[in-house]
């Protein structure tokens, strides 16, 4: 028997169990019909405002705040929100969508608008655990839970795009996942990778990680073209050589940006921010 937690008004809640029982395991996609903002509202009643939620008849094991970098992807957005909100609610979780979109036409900078959103999530709630997710990443399975572990944890293991494999060991893209403690420890992501390519093997900086299996960890990539803005960066092979030299000074401790609005709308918060090009 759990012991009772809190009480409110009269009703009595305990922690929710390890195993959520509203999980349905293996989950189909279907992404060639575009879903509407309006339709993901009426599909999520019970989310408040800024796209969080909480179980209302347990106490939740982790509050988790998931953060997307984001721009120019609002179709991509609208199917993961279709997508995510229902299994994130079977998960049990208290949790907060943050899209993290960088403002203007400079180069795109996955990482810092990632550290940007470990951030602006922490002024407004004490998550525990931070998921970084990219917006083109569907799971195709509800048991790959979007919270955090005893190791920082890759979740996006197996994707439709390499065969429903890891493209090589080291993979840390996609889907990730890291408690507070686990994300200073890093000094939080590298602030300095314009374009594409090599923040997410800085990431992943040699720590020993945890992984669902390849079942559990699948997911469906919606296809899409290389951004205008996301050319691959010349620079990355070097950072990554450099890397632990640079931890130590190039992280959340050393994160610079401005906010240029904050929205909170049914299904998500929107934060846009500006960050300088590379230097
Ligand atoms: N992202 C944006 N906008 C951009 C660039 C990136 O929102 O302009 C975000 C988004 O969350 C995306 C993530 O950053 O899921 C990762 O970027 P990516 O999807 O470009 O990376 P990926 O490796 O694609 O998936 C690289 C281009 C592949 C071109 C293949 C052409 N057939
Ligand atoms: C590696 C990149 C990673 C990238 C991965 C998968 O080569 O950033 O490919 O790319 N590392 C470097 O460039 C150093 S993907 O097939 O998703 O476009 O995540």
């Amino acid at each position: 028997m759990q012991t009772p937690a809190t009480t409110t008004l009269g009703r009595t809640f305990e922690k929710c169990p390890d195993e959520p029982p509203h999980l349905v395991g293996p989950l189909r996609v279907e992404l060639s019909t575009p879903v509407s903002l309006d339709t993901v509202r009426k599909e999520n009643p019970h989310l408040q405002v800024g796209g969080h939620y909480k179980p209302n008849d347990c106490i939740a094991l982790q509050k988790v705040a998931v953060i997307i970098p984001f721009r120019y992807r609002e179709e991509h957005l609208q199917f993961w929100l279709h997508y995510l909100h229902p299994i994130l609610q079977r998960q049990q979780l208290d949790y907060g969508v943050y899209v993290i979109q960088q403002h203007g036409e400079n180069t795109f900078n996955r990482a810092k608008l990632m550290n940007i959103g470990y951030n602006e999530a922490l002024k407004e709630y004490d998550y525990d655990c931070f998921v970084f997710s990219d917006v083109d990443l569907i799971p195709m399975d509800d048991r790959n839970t979007y919270r955090c572990f005893s190791q920082p944890r890759h979740l996006s293991v197996s994707m439709d795009k390499f065969g429903f494999r890891l493209p090589y060991n080291q993979y840390f893209g996609g889907v990730s996942s890291l408690s507070k403690e686990q994300f200073l420890k890093i000094n939080g992501f590298p602030n300095n990778y314009w374009g594409w390519g090599g923040e997410d093997d800085d990431i992943f900086r040699g720590m020993s990680i945890s992984r669902p299996d390849g079942q559990v960890g699948k997911y469906q990539m919606i296809r899409h073209e290389r951004d205008r803005l996301n050319q691959p960066n010349p620079q990355r092979f070097d950072r990554i050589q450099r890397t632990r030299q640079t931890m130590d000074t190039d992280g959340i401790n050393s994160l610079k940006y401005e906010v240029v609005k904050v929205e909170k709308n049914a299904l998500f918060t929107n934060i846009t921010v500006e960050i300088d090009g590379p230097g």
